[in-house]
């Protein structure tokens, strides 16, 4: 990556942050995650390929459902919002540069205010997309995804896809149509579709079926859509199972596989795991990244954590080595996120107003997950809970349990073997065994 910096600086008492050691204790570098250490010939930085969530990071201001904005950032004062997203990109590239980051995610209407009509919202993102190009060409940080914002804008109240008004769904058709042209004019190397109001309030004015069957058709055509333009970067799904909308219908990763294979598009799609969102439905981080891996469809990660006292998604920094660690290691058996990344879909709170705020969430949440990918790497290297799994299942490695697998029995077989057998004898799961071994990796 090139290190140039964008010459007005918006951070200009923030350097470039470095890569320190665990025992610094400068609180602006970096102790773990150390972009050009190699693991396998490969550097960090491209093991990693964090990305920051342009929505958070430079849209965010604090607003909640009691409040408005408590954060007020220097770039976006100024009367013409053309003029304002223009200056906030150059302070955008200017924080991936000095955070290190080598990647950046967006909504459509993140980076570009919209218009008074479609044509003009396009035209405006045009000016912006442009911007960003030169930008992404002058750092060398690079476009992670893109995604249209389809569940802001009041249009989109009852759904964009699954909308009841054919007029919607046309409308969000354009957008995704646009959406996925700049994610290509930028380079992105995926797409998502995370379906903010894909979803109901009340099945007494919903109908569940055609829903289903709009989304799918939606999806279709982002798919032929990008055959037709040559875009080549992964489509990605991101399940949610609440919030905007009371029930939504991409829950979580098994009902997205389900609903994928139903209508025949499990080819064309991976999924985005976001770690609030798994527990939102119910789940740890690793289940789903596990739900996604034996599917082989675990495509990139949404990187934060929620708060175990609320119900909702805080989308915060996730400093939780143990729960990282597990979800690391699930993630390298699996073979890594190959396009995708680590991106920080999270947000400083509301009373974090400094702009400096802003590094020490990323700078945690980046060494944070770099001291897990090191103690994953660790404890796969070592292979003992590995080891301990495989020979919990060996007894279906031969014999008839081998039979059982490649599917050379059936019950009358089975039946002569547990006559002759007899009563199972129980084996411990060890649990706890475990556990404890764990805790030496993380302690440790
Ligand atoms: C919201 C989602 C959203 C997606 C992108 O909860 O996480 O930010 O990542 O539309
Ligand atoms: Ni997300
Ligand atoms: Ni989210």
């Amino acid at each position: 990556m090139k290190k140039k910096i964008p010459s007005k600086a918006w951070f200009p008492k923030i350097k470039p942050i470095a890569y320190e050691g665990a025992g610094t204790d400068n609180p602006l570098a970096f102790r773990h995650y150390n972009p050009d250490e190699l693991f396998d010939g490969k550097s960090m930085a491209d093991h990693l390929r964090f990305s920051i969530a342009y929505w958070h990071t430079f849209r965010g201001a604090g607003l909640d459902p009691f409040g408005g904005a408590t954060i007020c950032r220097p770039w976006d004062a100024g009367r013409d919002p053309v003029d304002v997203a223009l200056r906030r990109m150059d302070a955008a590239f200017e924080f991936f540069t000095k955070i290190r980051a080598p990647f950046w995610c967006f909504h459509d209407r993140d980076i570009a205010p919209e218009g008074t009509s479609l044509k003009e919202s396009n035209k405006i993102l045009d000016r912006v997309v442009a911007h960003a190009k030169s930008l992404q060409k002058s750092t060398g940080v690079k476009l992670l995804w893109g995604t249209a914002n389809l569940f802001s804008n009041p249009r989109y109240m009852c759904g964009a896809g699954t909308n009841p008004d054919a007029h919607v769904f046309a409308y969000a058709a354009a957008q995704v149509k646009k959406a996925l042209e700049v994610t290509q004019e930028l380079g992105g190397e995926n797409y998502v579709f995370w379906g903010g109001r894909e979803g109901y309030e009340s099945l007494l004015n919903t109908n569940m079926k055609r829903e289903l069957d709009h989304l799918a058709a939606l999806l279709r055509m982002a798919v032929d859509y990008a055959k037709q333009i040559g875009f080549g970067g992964q489509f990605l799904i991101e399940p949610k199972p609440k919030e905007p909308t009371k029930h939504q219908y991409d829950f979580d990763v098994a009902s997205g596989v389900a609903f994928l294979k139903t209508y025949g598009l499990e080819d064309y799609f991976k999924f985005n795991i976001e770690t609030n969102h798994a527990t939102l439905a119910g789940h740890t981080f690793q289940h789903e990244i596990e739900v996604a891996a034996a599917h082989g469809m675990l495509g990139s990660i949404d990187a934060n954590s929620g708060d175990l006292l609320l119900g909702w998604d805080t989308d915060q920094f996730n400093t939780d080595v143990r729960e990282l660690t597990l979800a690391m290691v699930s993630i390298l058996k699996a073979g890594g996120l190959g396009t995708g990344g680590f991106n920080f879909d999270a947000k400083i709170r509301r009373t974090s107003i400094d702009i400096d705020d802003l590094f020490h969430a990323h700078v945690g949440g980046m060494d944070a997950y770099a001291l897990a990918f090191k103690k994953a790497r660790t404890i796969l290297t070592e292979g003992k809970f590995e080891k301990h799994v495989a020979a919990r299942y060996s007894s279906f490695d031969s014999g008839f349990g081998a039979d059982i697998e490649n599917g050379k029995v059936g019950f009358k077989e089975l039946e002569k073997i547990a006559f002759k057998l007899g009563e199972p004898k129980p084996v411990s799961a060890k649990q706890e065994m475990l556990e404890n071994l764990l805790a030496r990796y993380i302690d440790g």
